[in-house]
């Protein structure tokens, strides 16, 4: 069955029963949804169901809490990013799926318009989307040449194609010369677009690492199990020569729009030479550990039973959609447990588990990527990677906000990795997470909302605080 057909069934309530950044295709979601969770096996069905996965016992509602949140900012449509603003400590960038980007002093709540691209992204739909602006970055001299870089789904540019919904788009903005506090909107430069056949899984990760490079997270095309129209026999992101489903690197800095860097992985004849990382399906955000081996960690959104985080390095291929998770998959049935499946991709090479998997069934739905905490405000999480749940869907609906926030403890080691919920001051939440922030000192922030789509006043900027405070 394809995402379409499902999407245009009025007998599933698809955009309540489903959803954010990926899981909407969720076969538990869809079309069996009763049988398909009491068919989970009780190994998966709990918390703990790989070797991979090494819970904490931190985390209980019961327990003291871990963090507590103050909410800065109100009254948003989406926000799903907050990154600091180089140079400025005072103030960082808020920015939404709708395409307003704003200017905020976290101290006050003083927040001015920096950006609108409304108009330039393409028409969201109220009830629920995975489309919209998607990802910002500073280029590491921000402070000098007052370059940023966003990542956009725009109307597609391919109109009479089927299977096109939007183009990925991925473009450079500067500083208004008149007002620096602004981004000048008729600035914008193209880096690069590429076609996206469904309206779901367009990643979004984005940022600059430790090298100078820009990485970004593209998804594997959306539909369902990267197995739908206008995608490759092998899935997307296995065909190294698509930009679907990879971690892209380029060199904004040596060539117009971009050169290639010299050191990209050799990937064979005929992939795209902007590919580092591939084998994902929706990397939904990446950030480098901000001190020691500097490594970059993705959130990768799964399908219908696991989510994960992966280390993510150069050549890697990260499994999907041979495997969901550390679990062999077989899109045509994909809750079935497989006894065995490909440890490598078609080239050869070995196919990388992630570091923390958790199950749907045990947390949520859908991974948000975070940062490691190096602020000085909650000392109890200084050097743990706090990251986050969309929120839970027990017995499939997803109409109640039920995030999560998690917190995992780098090892030195790149197959396993500590982690368990953090618990918040107050109880649970109850908003949808859809995105985490930094700012210059290094504090994090949690972006919410209340309705299940990009629409309406809910969304907020929370900062977290220590309990108490
Ligand atoms: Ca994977």
């Amino acid at each position: 069955m394809t995402d379409n057909r499902r999407l245009a069934s009025p007998a599933v309530p698809l955009l309540l029963g489903a959803v954010l950044l990926g899981a909407a295709c969720s076969p538990a979601a869809s079309n069996a949804p009763s049988a398909a969770q009491t068919d989970l096996p009780a190994a998966s069905a709990g918390a703990l169901p790989s070797a991979t996965t090494r819970p904490t016992a931190t985390a209980r509602a019961t327990a003291p809490p871990d963090v507590a949140i103050r909410t800065v900012l109100g009254g948003l449509v989406a926000p799903i990013g907050l990154v600091a603003i180089p140079g400025d400590d005072a103030h960082v960038l808020v920015f939404e799926q709708n395409g307003l980007i704003t200017r905020l002093a976290p101290a006050d709540g003083t927040a001015t318009p920096f950006l609108d691209l409304r108009e330039r992204v393409v028409p969201l739909r109220a009830d629920y989307d995975e489309r919209g602006l998607l990802g910002l970055a500073f280029h590491p001299d921000f402070a000098a040449n007052g370059r940023l870089f966003v990542y956009y789904g725009a109307p597609t540019r391919k109109a009479a194609v089927a299977a096109q919904d939007h183009s990925n788009t991925l473009s450079e903005f500067h500083l208004d010369p008149s007002d620096p506090t602004r981004a000048d909107p008729a600035s914008e430069r193209v880096i690069l677009q590429f076609e996206q056949p469904q309206f779901n899984h367009s990643g979004g990760g984005l940022g600059f690492g430790p090298d100078g490079m820009l990485y970004l997270g593209t998804g594997d095309g959306g539909g369902q199990g990267d197995a739908s129209e206008g995608h490759s026999a092998q899935g997307n992101a296995q065909d190294l020569a698509k930009l679907n489903g990879k971690v892209l690197r380029l060199d904004v800095d040596g060539a117009t729009p971009y050169a290639i860097p010299a050191d990209n992985p050799p990937l064979g004849k005929g992939a795209r030479p902007e590919i580092y990382a591939y084998g994902l399906r929706n990397p939904w955000r990446l950030a480098w550990e901000p001190s020691g081996e500097r490594r970059l960690i993705v959130s990768d959104v799964g399908y219908g039973r696991f989510e994960e985080l992966d280390i993510v390095v150069s050549g890697g291929n990260y499994g999907w959609r041979i495997r969901e998770g550390a679990h062999c998959l077989d899109v045509d049935a994909p809750l079935a447990d497989l006894a065995s499946c490909a440890t490598t991709g078609a080239d050869g090479k070995p196919l990388i588990d992630p570091v923390v998997e958790y199950t749907h069934r045990s947390v949520g739905v859908a991974v948000v990527g975070g940062y490691v905490y190096e602020g000085s405000s909650v000392p109890a999480i200084r050097g743990r990677y706090v990251f986050a749940d969309f929120s839970a869907d027990p017995n499939n609906d997803l109409s109640l906000p039920r995030g999560s926030l998690l917190a995992a403890d780098p090892g030195a080691s790149d197959t396993a990795w500590t982690w368990g919920r953090l618990a918040v001051a107050g109880g649970p939440l109850n908003r949808y997470v859809t995105g985490m922030g930094q700012d210059g000192a290094g504090e994090l922030y949690v972006l919410t909302r209340t309705t299940l789509g990009p629409t309406g006043t809910t969304g907020e900027v929370l900062e977290l605080v220590a309990p108490g405070s």
